[in-house]
């Protein structure tokens, strides 16, 4: 199956995409698609929107808006369970020590990366970024 995930700003702006693209295969996803854009501030707060009573949320969508980010299809065998393992906790003081948020988190916010957490996420999440057209033609 496959889950959705989105190398955050802090880490772009970190030069840390191919350290965690790298850590994610070496974990045995395989990417599937892949973009490089900045979100807009419709884009944010349409994609947290079920964070949108919470009171990080206007402070999520400026980081989330304050550079580059990149979307990635990633499957695995239980994709959506092994992305949330292999990215560890929110709080990289909490995330597993070699976990992508414990090795590159700077904080409970600038936290490197975003996973699916469920199956019906990931779907949502997959085709806010990635049309049905595109994903077949990559499919080929
Ligand atoms: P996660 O699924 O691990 O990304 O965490 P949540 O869905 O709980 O939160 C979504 C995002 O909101 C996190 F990645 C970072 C941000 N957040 C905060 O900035 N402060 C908080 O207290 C909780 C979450």
């Amino acid at each position: 199956m496959k889950t959705l995930a989105i190398i955050k700003p802090d880490a772009v702006a970190g030069g840390k995409i191919g350290k965690i693209l790298a850590h994610l295969e070496g974990a045995g996803f395989t990417i599937r698609a892949a973009r490089f854009m900045r979100l807009s501030q419709a884009q944010a707060r349409a994609f947290y929107v079920v964070h949108k009573e919470q009171p990080f949320y206007d402070s999520l969508v400026k980081f989330m808006t304050s550079g580059a980010c990149m979307p990635v299809l990633l499957e695995h065998e239980d994709a959506v369970r092994a992305l949330r393992e292999a990215i560890g906790a929110t709080d990289p003081a909490e995330a597993t020590k070699g976990s992508v948020r414990g090795l590159y988190a700077e904080s409970k916010e600038r936290n490197a990366i975003h996973a699916s957490d469920s199956a019906e996420t990931a779907e949502r999440e997959t085709a806010f970024f990635f049309s049905e057209d595109e994903l077949n033609a990559l499919q080929g």
